[in-house]
């Protein structure tokens, strides 16, 4: 898969996606990564890439030409097969495990991060396919937001996790909080890891695992299980992880 991300601070998105999982990918060539600075496609001698805003106001507003040959740049040096150009934004489509997992089967994705007050909305409109959201609250610029949807798409292409973080990954897609974590020392002071962990017993563990899952999804993310069909099993661990809480 390839990524292209429009932006005015690239150095920002190349960096960051160096490390870990991303870094790693690139590296084994599983997903490639380009960026574009529209204010390598100004035509003025100060590289203008921003104006004021038609109507008056605070602020200023990308313009629309740099975007628009940024983007087509990016275009060009992909393939012709399957293209999305995606905008970063608040007022986007809010992203969840589903869309980031049917998102993989795009073999480019054109992320466009906006800063200072926007893009002038006839790039979003024209030039834009989507706009999507990865939460509701402002950050200072979309490349961060471009940085969270590359890390979770790069992380459900095959080869990227082990087998191991890909049995867990599925766990993850139905739907449900994690289930708590612990490494040695066995004993925190007076805080103990669970006995069932230490017990060897996996069918104890898995179920355990389960329940917390479940337990925590409850308590923290009611609306996760709204839209979900638990099993006859899962109903009768949440259960028990209710009675376990009075
Ligand atoms: C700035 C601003 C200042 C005064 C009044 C209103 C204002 N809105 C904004 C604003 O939304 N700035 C954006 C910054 C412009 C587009 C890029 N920026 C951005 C993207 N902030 N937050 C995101 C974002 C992207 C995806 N998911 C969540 C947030």
């Amino acid at each position: 898969m390839r990524f292209d991300v429009v932006t005015l601070f690239p150095e920002m998105i190349t960096a960051a996606a160096s490390y870990g999982v991303t870094g790693r990918a690139i590296e084994r060539e599983i997903v490639s990564l380009s960026v574009w600075n529209p204010r390598d496609y100004t035509g003025d001698k100060h590289k203008t890439v921003d104006d004021r805003p038609y109507g008056g106001g605070p602020g200023m507003v990308m313009k629309y030409q740099p975007l628009h040959d940024a983007v087509n740049q990016a275009k060009l040096a992909g393939s012709k097969d399957t293209k999305k150009v995606v905008y970063l934004s608040p007022q986007g489509k809010p992203i969840t495990q589903r869309l980031l997992s049917e998102a993989c089967q795009i073999s480019q994705l054109i992320l466009v991060a906006g800063r200072y007050e926007g893009v002038d909305e006839r790039f979003v409109n024209r030039d834009c396919d989507e706009e999507w959201s990865v939460g509701d609250y402002v950050i200072s610029g979309g490349e961060l937001a471009a940085l969270v949807v590359i890390d979770a798409i790069t992380r459900l292409l095959p080869g990227v996790l082990g087998h191991e973080q890909s049995a867990q990954q599925d766990s993850h897609i139905n739907g449900l909080l994690d289930y708590p974590h612990f490494t040695r020392p066995e004993q925190i002071e007076d805080y103990s890891v669970p006995q069932v962990l230490l017990s060897g017993n996996h069918a104890d563990i898995d179920n355990w695992r389960m329940k917390q899952a479940l337990g925590r999804t409850w308590q923290r993310r009611p609306d996760l299980l709204k839209n979900k069909n638990l099993s006859a099993e899962q109903n009768y661990l949440l259960q028990q992880f209710k009675s376990e809480v009075e």
